[in-house]
């Protein structure tokens, strides 16, 4: 990434950074389909470690994370309640029914990223034969299209004690799971310690290049284990790319307060624009959601064609929506080049 070009359209466009790629240039590899890749098993053991799981399993994508933990969950025909905005259900290509012929059952997600606890309550099947059996409840914390809020560790534990006493499981989407720990100033394994499992990507504000760790009990990681190799996951030498991941673990956590900082510094920015309408709440974490007022007569894609001939990518989220994400390149010259730009194009409009 040039510093002369902004990219917020997301922080997976994060590169890896240099003690990254150091540490890739001398990673120890193994083939990682017979389980000997030293470093891709200190990824998967410090993982699990910070998530307080038995185990953890990398993962090329997100995507894969979820997809793993859902056929791990469920069989063809059973249920996942999920929000009707989630990752799960909007983004990852339907996946869970084309390859696991799981059924997305869908909550209306609340403006804080939540589901409503008598929503999944009612969601929830009765042992009727007519029915799928409901066997997942899926949340994502962070929330990315509910403005990359947080859930709450009490929210958390109040969902998995539903879910449990009905006999589901509970999976978290944590793609950002860190983002929601420094956001929130909670430890992460109190986040995620009420789950069955968790996803967390390390290639999007971790900044590494490439994948996830799903993490669970050892029973679940083994059966993930194989669906991961039925996916075409099994990736041998990819200890080249844990190595980074591993850095990204060790380094790359903390520092996330600072592009939360300079999220709200951008909206704070974006906020007196005429014309640009920012989503009420504060950016909670790395994400900041703007509108187009009814009176400016371009579109969210003409005014992103515009900003980004003065080196700044935006992302859309809509004809009049964008998604601005915040990240480990994008430093403080560039939140203000960012707020300059917007300026310009917006005056010119
Ligand atoms: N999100 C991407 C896009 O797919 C929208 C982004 O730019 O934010 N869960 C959540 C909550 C995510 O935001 C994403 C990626 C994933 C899962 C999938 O991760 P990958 O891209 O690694 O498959």
């Amino acid at each position: 990434m040039t510093a002369d070009i902004i990219d917020l359209r997301s922080d997976t466009v994060t590169l890896p950074t240099p003690a990254m790629r150091e540490a890739m240039a001398h990673a120890e590899v193994g083939d990682d389909v017979y389980g000997e890749d030293p470093s891709i098993n200190l990824l998967q053991k410090l993982a699990a470690e910070m998530m307080g799981k038995e185990a953890g399993l990398f993962v090329p994508s997100g995507t894969m994370g979820n997809l793993a933990a859902v056929l791990a969950h469920c069989g063809r025909g059973d249920e996942a309640i999920m929000g009707n905005f989630g990752h799960t259900f909007l983004f990852e290509g339907g996946g869970v029914s084309a390859l696991g012929g799981v059924m997305p059952h869908t909550l209306p997600n609340q403006p804080d990223g939540t589901l409503v606890l008598e929503d999944i309550r009612s969601a929830i099947r009765g042992d009727d034969p007519h029915c799928p059996i409901s066997r997942l409840v899926i949340l994502e914390n962070t929330h990315n299209r509910c403005g990359g809020v947080p859930l709450s560790v009490e929210y958390t534990q109040k969902v998995a004690g539903l879910v449990h006493s009905q006999g589901l499981k509970l999976h978290i989407d944590g793609a950002r799971i860190f983002n929601a720990a420094v956001a929130l100033g909670v430890p992460v394994i109190e986040l995620v310690e009420p789950a069955d499992s968790v996803t967390f990507c390390l290639s999007k504000g971790l900044s590494a290049p490439v994948g996830s760790v799903l993490c669970g009990s050892a029973e679940f990681i083994h059966q993930a284990h194989r669906i991961r190799k039925q996916l075409g996951g099994g990736m041998r030498q990819a200890g080249v790319l844990a190595a980074a991941g591993i850095v990204a673990l060790q380094t790359m956590v903390d520092r996330l307060a600072e592009d939360h900082t300079r999220a709200r510094r951008l909206a704070d920015g974006l906020r007196t624009i005429p014309g640009l309408i920012l989503d009420p709440a504060i950016p909670a974490s790395n994400m900041v959601f703007v509108n187009l007022s009814d009176q400016v007569p371009l579109t969210a894609p003409d005014v992103a064609a515009k900003l980004k001939l003065l080196g700044v990518k935006v992302g859309g989220a809509g004809k009049r929506r964008f998604r601005l994400v915040t990240h480990y390149w994008v430093d403080d010259a560039g939140i203000e080049k960012t707020i300059t730009s917007f300026r310009t194009v917006m005056q010119a409009a």
